[in-house]
Formats: structure tokens, sequence, C-alpha cells
């Protein structure tokens, strides 16, 4: 298997997308090479009729998108440990990931995108810069300076997600799945750009983030990341 994931400088995986098909893969056991794409070399995508990563191309099959990436996963490997444990949990598991997409990396778009400008490759910076503009009217500098608010956004955006943690231990129930996969996934963006505390201490959302860094040999707190 390969996947193919953003690289930045000194190799920093920010994507919260990719980082969604790896905690996918790692519950299912698997192991892919990984093969790391910046914004300069994306034409190494075009194989996969697209020109956005996460890219899974497993023998013949080539996926991309990180849903589809879970499904397929699902699909193809039924007897390892299930993403997603049913049908129905399947069908929440799409409405969870058009909350991440929509409401939680929304307001984590506004934080993050700086910190991604500052560790993008100096000659990726003008496409990074421009692509932002062209989605938001806003430039790198504008969105820099709506931290405060943006850190506001996020932390209101999560209230749902706060309220569950305070009741069980993972958003999946006893143990993770897709559902923790697809929110850590914002969480992994932040870590790897964003360098002050996005959580309180005791919000319960922190606590779980800790439990989330520490699943698969700490394969998310081993990454090159700007927290302290
Ligand atoms: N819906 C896609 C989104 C993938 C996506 O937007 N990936 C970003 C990396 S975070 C990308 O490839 N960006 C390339 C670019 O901005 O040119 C998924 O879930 O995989």
């Amino acid at each position: 298997m390969k996947l193919y994931e953003l690289s930045l400088s000194e190799g920093r995986n920010v994507s919260p997308f990719v980082w969604r098909a790896r905690f996918c893969l790692a519950h299912k056991g698997l192991e892919a090479e990984r093969i790391p794409i910046s914004y300069h070399d994306k034409d190494q995508l075009v194989f996969s009729g697209q020109d956005r990563v996460p890219v899974l191309v497993d023998g013949d099959m080539v996926v991309s998108d990180s849903w589809k990436i879970a499904c397929y996963l699902e699909e193809a490997y039924p007897e390892r440990p299930s993403l997603f444990g049913s049908a129905a949990g399947q069908g929440t598991g799409l409405m969870i990931n058009k909350f991440c997409d929509h409401v939680l990396l929304g307001s984590m778009f506004l934080l993050c995108t700086p910190g991604t400008y500052d560790v993008t490759q100096d000659e990726d910076k003008p496409y990074f810069a421009q692509s932002r503009w062209e989605w938001t009217g806003m430039t790198i500098e504008d969105i820099r300076s709506m931290e405060a608010e943006a850190l506001k956004r996020v932390r209101s955006s999560l209230e749902p997600i706060r309220q569950t943690l305070a009741e069980q231990a993972f958003l999946s129930g006893d143990t993770p799945a897709f559902t923790d996969y697809c929110v850590m996934g914002g969480f992994m963006w932040a870590r790897t750009t964003y360098a002050p505390q996005v959580l309180e201490p005791d919000d319960p959302v922190e606590a779980w983030r800790q439990r989330m860094l520490d699943l698969f040999d700490g394969m998310g707190r081993k990454t090159l990341s700007l927290e302290a």
C-alpha cells in the first residue's frame, strides 16, 4: 500500500485529511509506504484523476478523499477492527465527517492557516497565499489578525464534542474509531501549525486529545509539531 501525503518544510505532516487516513490505516493494523508530496509536485497525483491528498494506492485500487479511504478500508478489510461498527455507524460517520469539514475545520482554518503558510516551503508560499485569497478574499496577514476570534470560534464549535467527552472516553464510546480519527485530524493540523494551546488544560477535549496522541505507539505525538 502507498499513501500520498502532504509534507511541508522539514517533512511536517499538517493535513487533517491525511491524518484521518493515517489513523484509519493504523486502526485496521495496516501499513502503507508514505509518499511525500508538496504543493509544487502535485503532478505526481495525476494518476489519481485529481490533485488532493490523501491518495491511497492498494494494489490496483486508487482511492482519493479521506472519507472514501475510510469506507474502502472498511469494505476491503472486514476481518480487521471495524471503523464504524455497523451500517448505521457508517451513516453517522458521514454526518460527523461533514461536521468536521464544515464546522470544525471551518473554524480551525482561521487558526491554522497562518502557521501552515509559515511551514510551507518558500517556493510554494505564493501559491498557498494566492489560493487561500481566492477562497476567502483574505490575505494570510488578514487571517493572522483574526487569531483571538478564531480561537473563540474553535472552542465554541467543540461544545457538542466537549459534552460527549464529559460522559465517555472516546467519541465512538469506550474505544476509539472513525469519529475520533475524523475530529483528531483537525487537532493534528493545530498541533503541527499553531504553537499556543487550543484547549484549556481542564477541558475534557484536552484529556481525550492526549489519549488520542498516545494511540498506535504515540503516532500523533511523535510527529514534528509546534507544541511545547
Ligand atoms: N475532501 C478531501 C480534502 C483533501 C484536501 O483538501 N487535501 C489538501 C491537504 S489538507 C490538499 O491536498 N491541498 C492541496 C492544495 O491546497 O493545493 C479529503 O477528505 O481527503
